[in-house]
């Protein structure tokens, strides 16, 4: 996808095409009952993602602390935003996408001269950013709804899956969890734990299987015993190899077969690679539609600006996002949240 155009106008440059709207029936069978992350398991209280992006809360905080202090907006207050963007991660594109409108308010005196206000301003728009955007995570009532996972190795697929069966199967619908990554026996192995854990059940190939005879078969035991959702693994191996991406297709295409109906194709990605991210999002996005993203590790060492890139560039809704290693560490992306725990 070619990088959005320069601004040229006093309005803010238009977002990349979304992801593409699923059909209206699946939009209908949405289940009213939202997921509730994770209130849904017992005890589990729900992390403050506040507390959780220490590191890319304290990228931010020195900055606009001495932004705060300045007497007025002036070009080098913008020098100084400009440089925390960057540093955050936010990516040159979203961060002139973000600061050119604000320095024509400022140049049509629209903007005061309080740099409090510039924050704000600021912040205010970061929030737009993901506006009208589709988080929701869709399923479809008269089929078996599948999620295929996808991402390169180590982003946290696996892990996503173990915590949405936990989700699902507190929440007292049955789940199937599909082990599409027959690359690696260990994979298996690591999705058959979180089916322990969970209670929910696995479905595996022997190792080196074809990945969607395996997605294939959970889908039938799925509907042969009535559990409305298939979580389905893939291999992550080098997204540089074209046949990963060709086996990505194919697991899609078994998997659209009825009784299964891919409903979810989600991007898994790392937030602590930072805008590499993007590159890899790019080669996912042209090999499968995918429908959103689950960012994790946003936790720990991630910069968090990558966030807003992410929806700038790719025009791809977040619709999950990862604060930990443990069952109750996912909870729905909630823009107002994390760009207030990120500039306040
Ligand atoms: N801190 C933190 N660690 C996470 C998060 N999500 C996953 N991890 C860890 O990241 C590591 C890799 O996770 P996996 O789920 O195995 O990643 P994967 O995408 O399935 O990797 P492959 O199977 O190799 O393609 C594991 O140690 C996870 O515990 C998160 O949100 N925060
Ligand atoms: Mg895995």
């Amino acid at each position: 996808m070619a990088p959005p155009p320069e601004p040229a106008s006093t309005a803010a440059p238009p977002l990349p095409p979304a992801a593409p709207p699923l059909p209206p029936a699946v939009v209908e069978a949405e289940l009213e009952e939202e997921l509730h992350l994770p209130e849904a398991i017992p005890e589990a209280k729900r992390p403050r993602v506040r507390e959780r992006v220490g590191r890319a809360r304290e990228l931010f905080a020195a900055p606009f602390a001495s932004i705060r202090r300045r007497a007025k907006i002036d070009e080098a207050t913008f020098e100084a935003l400009e440089e925390a963007l960057l540093l955050a991660d936010v990516g040159l594109p979203t961060t002139e996408r973000l600061l050119t409108p604000l320095r024509e308010r400022l140049a049509a005196k629209a903007l005061g001269d309080d740099p409090d206000a510039l924050l704000e301003a600021l912040k205010q728009d970061a929030t737009a950013l993901f506006a009208g955007e589709d988080r929701a995570l869709h399923r479809e009532s008269d089929t078996t709804s599948v999620w295929l996972f996808v991402g390169v190795n180590g982003v946290g697929k696996t892990t996503t899956i173990g915590k949405l069966a936990t989700f699902e199967k507190a929440a007292g619908r049955d789940v199937v969890l599909a082990a599409g990554d027959t690359f690696r026996a260990a994979a298996g192995e690591q999705l058959e734990l979180w089916g322990e854990r969970s209670g929910a059940e696995v479905v595996r190939g022997t190792e080196g299987a074809d990945p969607s005879s395996v997605v294939f078969d959970a889908i039938q035991h799925a509907a042969a015993k009535g559990a409305p959702l298939v979580l389905a693994d893939t291999a992550g191996r080098l997204h540089t190899k074209v046949n990963l991406m060709e086996e990505l297709r194919k697991v899609r295409r078994v998997a659209d077969r009825p009784p299964g109906k891919v409903t979810e194709v989600l991007l898994v990605l790392d937030a602590t690679t930072g805008q590499n991210g993007l590159a890899q999002a790019r080669q996912f996005t042209e090999a499968v539609a995918v429908t959103g993203v689950v960012l994790t590790k946003l936790d720990g060492s991630a910069k968090g600006g990558v966030v807003l890139a992410i929806r700038s560039e790719l025009g791809l809704p977040i619709k999950l996002v990862g604060l930990g290693e443990g069952a109750p560490d996912l909870v729905e992306f909630d823009p107002e949240e994390f760009v207030g725990a990120l500039f306040d």
